[in-house]
């Protein structure tokens, strides 16, 4: 008779779990179309051109940009590749975040334009630990879009890491209306593992 509340604990638990990756994979597939949020994440966007499925500023050709990422663990950073699905060729300047907020610069200078997909690779010095990291583009250097999909942290204990969190200067997606709703549908299935639980 003790083992009867472990099993009901435990395949309570492995529900709730189930819940949670839904909420996460639901919020995943709500995040506005070209928002920083495009940039979590593996990457989607497997052919090049205007995506909503990359991060895309708010204005094409608008100059002074920035995407920011966050990943889970911090590492001593190999590489950052970014992956360039439109206009690519802005890339000014890459830089390591501390968790001070302090910036260390990877790498600045002027990106070749490339068509396509175009993985961009920046090697950092060795002794950099950090897990957050900050894309700069001059889109004005590219006419038309310039779009980014995803940004891999490679570590020299040989991690491969996408980013958890995104944020950015400006999003084309900002103003729109799907802000907010993957909210409110994890709020509902947390309250559902809540019923479940009294029970
Ligand atoms: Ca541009």
């Amino acid at each position: 008779m003790k083992t009867q509340p472990l099993a009901v604990a435990d395949s309570l638990n492995a529900a709730i779990d189930r819940m949670h990756r839904a909420a996460h994979e639901a919020q995943r597939a709500r995040e506005p179309a070209w928002g920083a949020g495009q940039a979590v994440g593996e990457p989607d966007t497997m052919s090049a051109g205007d995506q909503r499925t990359a991060w895309a500023p708010a204005t094409a050709d608008g100059g002074a940009e920035w995407l920011q990422l966050g990943y889970e663990k911090a590492v001593e950073i190999a590489q950052i590749k970014v992956r360039e699905t439109c206009g690519a060729g802005c890339i000014a300047k890459v830089a390591a975040v501390l968790e001070s907020g302090a910036e260390v610069v990877i790498w600045q200078g002027r990106e070749s334009a490339g068509d396509g997909v175009v993985d961009a690779p920046f090697n950092a010095p060795p002794g950099l630990t950090a897990r957050g990291v900050k894309v700069y583009l001059d889109t004005a250097r590219v006419p038309g879009w310039n779009e980014i999909d995803a940004v891999e942290l490679i570590g020299r204990d040989g991690s491969h890491q996408w980013a958890a969190t995104a944020s950015a200067s400006s999003s084309y997606s900002s103003g729109g209306g799907a802000l907010g709703f993957g909210e409110k549908e994890t709020l509902q299935l947390f309250n559902y593992s809540d019923d479940t639980r009294r029970r």
